[in-house]
């Protein structure tokens, strides 16, 4: 069903060209790089064209041409894909289609806690939006800086307050697409309850460009939050994380925003790439986390409610330190220990990753059951098992063992894959929490979903996409 490779025709770019103006595209070698190269340098891919529209009238003109000649086309926002999902395939025969121009807030409605926004906004421009309406836009992750709301949906974004708000698609009311064959859907509602047959948004969150090109989207907007309270606990093993959360949300009435598992090994790499890394923790630990506390109330008692759980919490053994931040800057501060953790992982090379999940109750089994098979099978591998605790989910990354030669042990990235993922099967999990499957985890879907899934899914592929010209060879 995908679109055949081969080389796109001459006059076919100049078309394209002509419906974007000179300033709507780029084939220059320099311009092209940073959108032919993947996040974490796994993928380089190759193409004659980087499409920048400017509306989505564009968009629809270029996927018609598109669709017409048979050429394939992959949808690029901030290109801060973890699984290769936003790159060419090395072949050249696909266009790049960069949403970065669509960057308008094209409006807030503060009483309908709503922002319609264009796909190409920056994530954190879309919080700024926010907050200058009063107005809380919860989705936030590490690459917030660069990541683009369009590619959040496409990739239904987790991030730190998902077990409060939901991933991408729990956010989203409305989308506008420019569809496979050209077609706009003005599916831009504002709308809470809307039950008139199937909800087609859903289709393309979390689609990765394969079913069409989210131009614009009506996302959910929150109160601000007024109080707002940040502490990291070391834990007595790591068992105690799951207990603890569970008495943190009974204690606050669910107001737990944060919470974040980061295991020792993983401080330490950080600490050795970025030295004035601070953490305020005493002793020795083998875990610790990051708590962060929300409420709308400016004297929603959270510091209160956090003390006395952490106290006894102390008392029982489950936590032997704690730090609570007593100003906005140390509980940045704190934050910046848990982006430090997968930054510094890239500044030493980057390893293997898996970004899995099991239920919340079943996290520290999995890790402890993930290592001891990671052990044995390499002895001296490097574990670093952090993440979003709160919702089951591991970032189970893997590193060379020290003194080994990297790229020997990357070539066994498939043997670990099998290592972590027929226990994530075993133990009813997911392969891919949060990041998507993309090109990595192609294989992997095909092996761990069941027949059912995968014809669906085919089935709604060939249904949106007949010609196979969006985002080819991604997902499926
Ligand atoms: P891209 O990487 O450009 O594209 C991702 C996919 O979406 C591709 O398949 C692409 O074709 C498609 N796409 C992009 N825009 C559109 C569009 N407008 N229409 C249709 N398809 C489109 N992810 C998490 O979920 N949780 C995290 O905590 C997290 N932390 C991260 C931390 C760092 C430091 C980095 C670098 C990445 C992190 N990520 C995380 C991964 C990544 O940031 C997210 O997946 C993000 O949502 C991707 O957005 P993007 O704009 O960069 O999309
Ligand atoms: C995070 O939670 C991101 O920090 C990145 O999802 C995880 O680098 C990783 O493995
Ligand atoms: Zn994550």
């Amino acid at each position: 069903m995908n679109a055949i490779a081969r080389p796109i025709p001459d006059d076919v770019l100049d078309r394209i060209r002509a419906i974007l103006g000179p300033k709507g595209w780029t084939s220059d070698a320099h311009e092209l790089e940073p959108h032919l190269i993947d996040e974490r340098r796994n993928y380089r891919g190759a193409t004659p064209l980087l499409a920048r529209p400017q509306a989505t009238e564009e968009v629809a003109a270029i996927v018609r041409l598109c669709a017409e000649e048979g050429v394939p086309i992959v949808p690029q926002g901030g290109n801060t894909s973890m699984c290769g999902a936003s790159v060419p395939f090395a072949h050249g025969g696909e266009i790049v289609l960069s949403l970065s121009r669509m960057n308008r807030v094209r409006g807030i409605d503060a009483l309908n806690h709503t922002i319609t926004v264009e796909a190409g906004c920056v994530l954190a421009d879309v919080q700024a939006a926010a907050a200058d309406a009063d107005r809380l836009f919860p989705l936030s992750l590490g690459g917030e800086g660069t990541c683009q709301i369009g590619g959040n949906l496409s990739t239904n974004a987790g991030g730190t307050g998902v077990l409060s708000y939901g991933n991408a698609r729990d956010l989203v009311l409305g989308l506008e697409v420019v569809l496979p064959d050209g077609r706009v859907w003005d599916g831009l509602r504002a709308l809470r309850k809307d039950n008139t047959g199937y909800d087609l948004k859903h289709f393309f969150v979390g689609a990765e460009g394969t079913l069409g090109i989210i131009t614009a989207a009506v996302l959910k907007l929150f109160p601000r939050p007024r109080e707002v309270v940040t502490a990291l606990a070391a834990l007595g093993r790591m068992e105690a994380a799951v207990e603890l959360l569970s008495r943190m949300r009974a204690a606050t009435g669910d107001m737990v925003t944060g919470f974040e598992l980061m295991p020792r090994n993983a401080i330490d790499l950080a600490r050795h790439h970025i030295p004035d890394l601070m953490v305020p923790l005493e002793g020795e630990f083998g875990h610790c986390v990051l708590i962060e506390l929300s409420s709308a109330n400016p004297d929603g008692g959270l510091g209160a409610a956090l003390e006395s759980a952490l106290g006894q919490a102390f008392e029982d053994g489950l936590v032997t330190d704690a730090a609570i931040a007593a100003s906005e800057g140390q509980a940045a501060g704190l934050w910046r220990i848990r982006e430090a953790i997968p930054e510094s992982q890239k500044m030493e090379g980057g390893g293997i990753k898996h970004d899995v999940s099991v239920a919340v109750s079943r996290v520290p089994e999995f890790i402890r059951e993930a290592t001891a098979r990671a052990e044995a099978v390499l002895p001296g591998i490097r574990v670093f098992a952090f993440g979003h605790v709160g919702d089951g989910n591991v970032h189970f990354n893997l590193n060379w063992p020290e003194g080994a030669d990297r790229e020997a042990f990357l070539a066994r990235w498939e043997e670990f894959n099998r290592v972590v993922h027929d226990l994530v099967a075993e133990m009813g999990g997911s392969i891919s929490a949060e990041h998507g499957i993309g090109r990595l985890k192609r294989e992997e879907l095909a092996r761990y979903a069941p027949e059912v899934e995968l014809d669906l899914m085919r089935r709604v592929k060939a249904a949106f996409d007949p010609a196979g010209i969006m985002n080819p060879g991604k997902v499926l």
